[in-house]
């Protein structure tokens, strides 16, 4: 099955192309795009990113990898969590969604994904983990293409485990 979920630093991955849950302006931020732009190199990777025009929520932009061991960098503003009445979840949908899209238009064979949006924008980590699921099952029903969805704090790992495991009996 070509989605494993695992428990790493999303920045020591040798993937094609690693996934940043950006901002809209795609600056450099905490969390996982703060270690993505140190390990990456914040100086280089923010000129790149000032290039592009901002990117919407739920939309993607690419850039190149830089210092980290992978070609590409996808970013994608996940939403902020407003209680869940206001398209959070279809813009995280379209987050995951587009992501993969632009991964295949770069010809990539492997992708990591962070759980978007479960930190600082706070959506609920199990509803955000089920829909990161979909999203790419969905994709890889269609498309080839090797996901990695990396769990990173105790909690998203707890809860990963729990569902994984169920969702691991229907594909
Ligand atoms: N590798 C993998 N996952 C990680 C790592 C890592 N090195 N570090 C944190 N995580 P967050 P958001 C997990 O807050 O909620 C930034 O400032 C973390 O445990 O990074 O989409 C941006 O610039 C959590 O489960 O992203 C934006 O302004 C997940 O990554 C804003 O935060 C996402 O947490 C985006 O907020």
């Amino acid at each position: 099955m070509p989605l494993e979920l695992i428990r790493h630093d999303i920045t020591k991955l040798k993937v094609d192309v690693i996934v940043n849950a950006a901002n809209t302006a795609l600056k450099m931020g905490g969390g996982v795009c703060g270690a993505i732009f140190r390990a990456a190199g914040a100086n280089e990777l923010q000129k790149a990113c000032d290039k592009i025009d901002g990117c919407k929520v739920g939309e993607a932009v690419i850039t190149e990898g830089f210092h980290l061991d992978t070609k590409y960098i996808i970013h994608t503003p996940g939403p902020v969590w407003q209680g869940g009445g206001n398209q959070e979840a279809e813009q995280l949908m379209s987050s995951y969604n587009n992501s993969l899209n632009l991964a295949k238009e770069y010809q990539c064979k492997s992708i990591a994904f962070p759980l978007i949006s479960t930190g600082v924008y706070g959506f609920p980590k199990e509803a955000a983990l089920q829909i990161a699921i979909t999203a790419i099952s969905s994709f890889l029903i269609k498309h080839d293409m090797l996901v990695y969805l990396v769990v990173f704090d105790n909690t998203s790992f707890g809860i990963s485990q729990k569902l994984f495991s169920s969702i691991h009996q229907y594909i």
